[in-house]
């Protein structure tokens, strides 16, 4: 299996996230990227690949061009306006508010674009945006061939939307592979995230379609981020209706709880009968995640990965979160050792 990486990903990196009324060291930081590539090398995995070119084309079937003009140049905008720190939205449209009419000063641009606030922009973050989306493109391609591949992607994407930015994602990297598969050719793709987030922006991105069926396994709504979607009632929309399913989770839920959802996931996966799997691999349902309330140890990531493996569909993971930075690596890799044992 090859891993397609790129160092581009260290130029993102923000000196601050709000978290509990304080600016601290974001928990989505390139050290993530180096555990897993280190993990990925001492097991096995030595193939890594650099991407190819930004395919502006391709993601532009997932995102507007407005909004991809936005995050090319918000950074100067925001330069240009003589702010000291990292961009960071302050105001939003908010119920009764206009949420369609697009304001020409950065602050309400970064508003208008953005679900959460936890994600700053400095110089580097679309250089690294767009690597970790032609990571992910990269990756996709290779699937032909090699029926299995890795993106690891960083920054993250699942809650990137048609137009929106937040949760540490940029543009939806899952996303834009699974529109991929499409135009190589693919009739269905299936998305199964199992990151502990709702993914919200691939669930925005896909909901009134029927050839990307999305699944999700994630904290529930009422009381994990993103919180205002990923209920069991959004089931898709006019096309897409029947083609979006949630399996929201209260705290605590054990692996056990966790896996009959999955099961459940993967069984209307085979009934799908997908093309391609895309897997918006993200390891913050571990016990130990400072930012998660799953309770999953190390070894149910291999126990998962092998149920995964023996659906043998063709399958591109993409990283999506993990914040147990230390076991991290173990986790991710796990997955992918337990897929490969029953993969053929
Ligand atoms: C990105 B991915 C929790 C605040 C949550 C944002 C989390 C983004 C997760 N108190 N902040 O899905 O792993
Ligand atoms: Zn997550």
């Amino acid at each position: 299996m090859k891993t397609v990486s790129s160092e581009q990903h260290r130029l993102h990196f923000p000196k601050g996230e709000l978290y509990g009324g304080e600016l601290v060291r974001p928990f989505e930081c390139p050290e993530r990227w180096d555990y897993i590539v280190e993990q990925l090398r001492s097991r096995g995995y030595t193939e890594f690949l650099d991407p190819e070119d930004f395919d502006i084309e391709l993601v532009q079937r997932v995102h507007t061009p407005d909004f991809l003009e936005f995050l090319a140049t918000a950074w100067d905008d925001w330069k240009k306006e003589g702010m000291n720190g990292e961009a960071i939205p302050t105001c939003f449209p908010a119920r009764r508010m206009h949420n369609d009419r697009v304001p020409n000063h950065i602050d309400g641009k970064l508003g208008y674009y953005s679900m959460a606030i936890e994600t700053a922009i400095m110089s580097g973050t679309w250089t690294a945006a767009q690597s970790a989306a032609a990571c992910a493109t990269t990756a996709q391609k290779l699937v032909s061939n090699d029926r299995v591949a890795f993106a690891l992607c960083r920054p993250p994407g699942h809650h990137a939307g048609i137009n929106m930015y937040g949760g540490y994602c940029f543009m939806n990297n899952a996303a834009i592979a699974a529109q991929g598969f499409l135009n190589d050719g693919a009739r269905r793709v299936a998305l199964l995230d199992v990151d502990f987030h709702h993914g919200n922006g691939s669930q925005d991105i896909f909901y009134q379609r029927n050839d990307v069926l999305y699944l999700s396994l994630h904290g529930q709504p009422e009381d994990a981020f993103p919180h205002f979607l990923g209920y069991t009632d959004e089931t898709g929309e006019s096309a897409g209706e029947g083609f979006n399913v949630n399996y929201p989770m209260p705290p605590g839920t054990e692996f056990d709880v966790w896996f009959t959802a999955m099961n459940d996931a993967c069984r209307r996966i085979q009934e799908y009968s997908p093309d391609a799997l895309v897997v918006s691999l993200g390891v913050d349902t571990f016990k130990d995640d400072p930012i998660s309330f799953f309770k999953l140890a190390s070894e149910d990531f291999t126990r998962y990965g092998e149920t995964l493996g023996r659906l043998n569909i063709p399958t591109l993971f993409v990283m999506e979160g993990g914040y147990a930075v230390s076991e991290i690596g173990v986790n991710t890799v796990n997955v992918l050792d337990g897929f490969f044992s029953s993969f053929n």
